[in-house]
């Protein structure tokens, strides 16, 4: 059974404007990375986490799937189980299985990858109530949650490695208003090489999803970005502990949208993602200053990818 719920309008085309005017308008252009995932980059990040390189997916599932047992006493068994930014509810399944929650609450901003995530997960287990949730996590939610029935976040992926450390601060603050226990899967830091394969795939999967930002620019805002003059480029910073993606203007060229006109330098880019990398400590020093008090931590055997179960 899958009910739908709108956290609040699921987006806005004059929203979505509007960032797309502001971002591009500042000093370091730069657009915010909750707008790759229309339908199409919703299936080219399900591509991603089946690439070789891309470590992250294989490495929180192994690590899920060997500590199921601890973590399912951690989460607790029939509750309600409320996952931000679902996208294909991939790990989502180990923990229905171990958990048997009442209900599951997934919120993603992608309504198509959403419903065809819940289709799938309904007809595997027809009797878990599905209440899905098209909303955007990064702004105030109304959470459908049942009255009586403890509640656990699960943010797998290190999706909230796009925050930086003072929004992750905020979202942790907030989650903890929303119940008392989250799983949070964190990606850890690591050798600089490997980090840079992953968000630079030899099949060119993560090129597609960034440049796909400013395909879904001109299809839905009507811009006239030339993607033939725009390249993926993607970095590890290491002082801030960050992969950077961004598109780097190939020539010196001029984009539309509307009434509104930029120019860009050959070499420009606009900065379209970060993904912080964490240590276990930083992380757990992150986590109590949000006010969790305590943090349980597994990783894969490689030590690449980190769950951290916060209370
Ligand atoms: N949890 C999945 C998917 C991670 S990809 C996994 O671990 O593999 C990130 C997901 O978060 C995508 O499905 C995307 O649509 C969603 N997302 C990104 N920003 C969001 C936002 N601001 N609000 C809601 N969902 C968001
Ligand atoms: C969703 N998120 C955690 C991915 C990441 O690894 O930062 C998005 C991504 N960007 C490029 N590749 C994957």
């Amino acid at each position: 059974m899958a009910r739908e719920r709108r956290g609040h309008r699921p987006l806005e085309l004059a929203g979505f404007r509007d960032d797309v005017v502001a971002g591009l308008s500042a000093p370091q252009k730069a657009l915010p990375p909750k707008y790759f995932y229309d339908a199409a980059g919703s299936r080219l990040f399900a591509r991603i986490c089946r690439l070789p390189e891309y470590y992250l997916t294989r490495a929180e599932l192994a690590l899920t799937r060997g500590r199921i047992g601890a973590i399912a006493r951690f989460a607790g068994r029939g509750g309600q189980l409320v996952e931000f930014g679902s996208g294909e509810s991939l790990k989502t399944r180990l923990l229905i299985r171990a958990l048997r929650p009442a209900a599951y609450v997934p919120i993603d901003i992608s309504a198509d990858a959403l419903r065809e995530a819940t289709l799938r997960l309904a007809r595997e287990f027809p009797r878990l109530a599905i209440v899905r949730v098209v909303g955007d996590f990064s702004r105030p939610l109304d959470i459908p949650l049942a009255r009586g029935k403890p509640a656990v976040i699960y943010f797998p992926g290190s999706t909230l490695g796009h925050l930086d450390p003072a929004q992750a601060h905020a979202f942790l603050t907030m989650s903890r208003s929303v119940a008392p226990r989250m799983l949070v899967g964190v990606d850890l830091k690591k050798d600089p090489v490997v980090l840079h394969a992953a968000y630079n795939d030899a099949a060119g999967v993560t090129a597609a999803f960034n440049l796909n930002l400013l395909a879904r620019i001109n299809r839905q805002l009507g811009a006239d970005f030339d993607l033939r003059r725009w390249r993926h480029y993607a970095l590890y910073n290491a002082a801030l502990g960050r992969i950077e993606m961004h598109l780097a203007s190939l020539s010196p060229q001029r984009v539309q949208l509307g009434s509104h006109r930029w120019r860009f330098a050959r070499g420009e880019t606009i900065h379209t993602e970060n993904s912080y990398k964490y240590s276990i400590d930083d992380f757990r020093a992150l986590a109590q200053r949000a006010g969790f008090a305590r943090a349980k931590v597994w990783t894969d055997r490689r030590g690449l990818f980190a769950l951290f179960g916060l209370s």
